[in-house]
């Protein structure tokens, strides 16, 4: 009997069983500030599924929604650090330290949800996820999804510009939606997506601006009962993973991870368009009067807005508006 080989043949499947525990199972945590149920997070966890079956195990998902890692912004501070590994934000709180992603959050930059569906899906969407990767902002940014369109909701109706005069309305803290917010005659006052609720009730603020979606499933509809079409802000939201956990990854399971991310994106899109008109639904069962604006004004209003942030952006501008 050949010693050695008996060595060998022994020491095998120990060796696997190493190797394999090098990079065996890694548990990421997925933080969404939305509730269980809302469009992004069933995306997410059916993300986090595919990955697990097609990574054999080796990763696994652990979901946090509803802000309970905290807001958006915390949330991005624990990615910063590798605490948190995965999550979905808005692309507005990108914006102040990702400035090259401000032509995005411009108010009126797209001209439907449709157009903007068709930049983030084209090299225009691919750039400025490239943007967000290749910044100091340490996340790798995957895939996009749909944060629809976004309204003004008020506790007094807002049937036109000049009704806005004053009022007290909360944006996403980015200076660009405060200067938009003032433009349009209102004052703007940034806020955690999670104090809005409170505000609202107290009376701190007058109202807010999202979409149908988030202004129903925030509850912030039981103490703002007008929604002001003005479609001022189409936001795209960033699929998000920590770079620290990124270059963990193997190159294999980072084309993984990017693959299940664009499924996720287009999964999203057919759960939002359901989700959205569900809302409306519901917002309107609730009392909620939706109000049909004319746009012009509002888009006269922010002019300002898109002279005093638009010039670095000039050439992508001109891209954005050639996508048909
Ligand atoms: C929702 C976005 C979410 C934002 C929120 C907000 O999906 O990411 O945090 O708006 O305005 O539409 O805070």
């Amino acid at each position: 009997m050949n010693f050695k080989r008996t060595l060998l043949a022994a020491a095998l499947p120990l060796m696997f069983t190493f190797a394999g525990a090098a990079q065996a199972e890694m548990k990421l945590k997925f933080a969404d500030i939305h509730p269980a149920g809302y469009p992004t997070v069933v995306a997410e966890e059916n993300m986090g599924k595919a990955l697990t079956k097609e990574t054999n195990g080796e990763l696994t998902f652990q979901y946090f929604p509803g802000g309970v890692l905290g807001s958006e912004k915390e949330v991005i501070e624990q990615m910063q650090v590798g605490a948190v590994q995965l999550s979905r934000v808005s692309l507005g709180i990108v914006g102040p330290v990702v400035p090259d992603v401000n032509v995005f959050n411009m108010p009126f930059i797209f001209r439907d949800q449709q157009h903007m569906r068709n930049v983030i899906d084209g090299p225009v969407g691919d750039e400025i996820l490239g943007k967000i990767t290749n910044s100091e902002f340490g996340l790798v940014a995957l895939a996009w999804m749909d944060g629809g369109t976004r309204n003004i909701y008020t506790k007094k109706p807002v049937r036109k510009l000049e009704d806005l005069k004053g009022m007290k309305i909360r944006v996403q803290g980015n200076p660009m939606f405060i200067d938009m917010m003032n433009a349009m005659g209102g004052n703007g006052i940034a806020m955690d997506t999670g104090e809005i609720f409170s505000a609202l009730q107290t009376g701190v603020i007058d109202g807010a601006e999202n979409n149908p979606p988030t202004l129903l499933e925030h509850n912030h509809f039981q103490n703002a009962k007008f929604y002001s079409l003005t479609g001022h802000l189409i936001l795209p939201e960033p699929i998000v993973m920590s770079k620290i956990t990124w270059e963990k990854l193997t190159p294999d399971q980072q084309e993984m991870v990017k693959k299940a991310a664009k499924a996720a994106q287009a999964e999203e899109r057919v759960l939002w368009d359901k989700k959205s008109a569900a809302s409306e639904e519901k917002l309107k069962a609730a009392g909620v009067e939706f109000i049909t604006v004319d746009k012009k004004p509002f888009y006269d209003a922010t002019a300002s807005v898109r002279e005093k942030y638009g010039a670095p952006y000039a050439d992508l501008i001109k891209k954005i508006e050639a996508v048909q």
